[in-house]
């Protein structure tokens, strides 16, 4: 381990490790404290209320979708430095590799006003290109009645059949090419973190209690290899290096 990090940092047993490889994703609990968490929360709150007065934002359109993503460049000081802060390197480098680097990060919030379930996909779908790992945040408590993760587990191993729809999460998978896999709903506690591959088939639970539900992800890729992807071209053009060194213009 890097003397950077500090001895106390969480990292993921080798049984996590194998769990993170044969089912695309992992829960580590407890990876934030909730007083943390709840700052983050402000934080975004607050940087989204002043982009819908400054009207950079549209708010209904923001309370649709229920979802808003910033590159580097855009992201508040206090979330942009906590990508690559001490609880969330060490299993990044178990998961993505030695050289990471972070491309962007997402608010999704569910809330009395938003309570969408997010239909069956691969994130990959959205970028291509080489392998992405993400980091589900968990802001708020979540549970299947308001809105947690599902997956489907081993699912990574392949690219599903993508279909495209004109709304929000348009890029989806039918039902029925999932019929016969299993599926895992993956209850978290505010502070837990999720990481999962792009390629993991997921969605989400409704919010049916009319309480806040948020959630942040950060997304991440190996910095030694090349990426085609699409969105390296405009939103992923700085990317911030987490530790190692990167092949596509990522910097310190
Ligand atoms: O947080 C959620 O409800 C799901 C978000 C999601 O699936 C995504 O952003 O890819």
């Amino acid at each position: 381990m890097s003397a950077a990090i500090a001895e106390s940092s969480r990292v993921l047993s080798s049984e996590e490790i194998a769990a993170y490889n044969r089912d695309g994703f992992i829960v580590a609990r407890k990876l934030y404290d909730p007083e943390t968490m709840l700052q983050w929360k402000a934080v975004l709150k607050g940087v989204l209320e002043e982009e819908k007065a400054s009207g950079k934002l549209d708010a209904r359109g923001l309370a649709a979708s229920g979802v808003r993503v910033w590159a580097r460049d855009r992201l508040h000081p206090t979330l942009l430095e906590a990508m690559r802060d001490q609880q969330v390197t060490p299993i990044l480098r178990q998961v993505v590799g030695p050289n990471v680097e972070f491309l962007s990060g997402k608010a999704v919030f569910k809330d009395n006003a938003t309570s969408f379930s997010s239909p069956w996909h691969q994130d990959w779908f959205y970028w291509e290109g080489s392998t992405k790992t993400s980091v589900w945040i968990a802001l708020d408590d979540a549970t299947p009645e308001n809105g947690c993760l599902k997956f489907v587990p081993g699912s990574h191993r392949r690219i599903f059949p993508k279909k495209v729809v004109g709304e929000a999460f348009g890029n989806r998978i039918d039902e029925k090419d999932l019929e016969g896999w299993p599926v895992t709903s993956v209850p978290v506690q505010r502070g837990d973190c999720v990481f999962f591959h792009d390629q993991a088939v997921h969605s989400s639970h409704p919010n049916r209690t009319g309480a806040d539900r948020w959630s942040f992800i950060s997304t991440y890729r190996e910095a030694s290899v090349k990426d085609a992807s699409g969105l390296s071209q405009n939103l992923w053009k700085w990317p911030l290096i987490v530790c190692g060194t990167s092949v596509n213009g990522g910097s310190a």
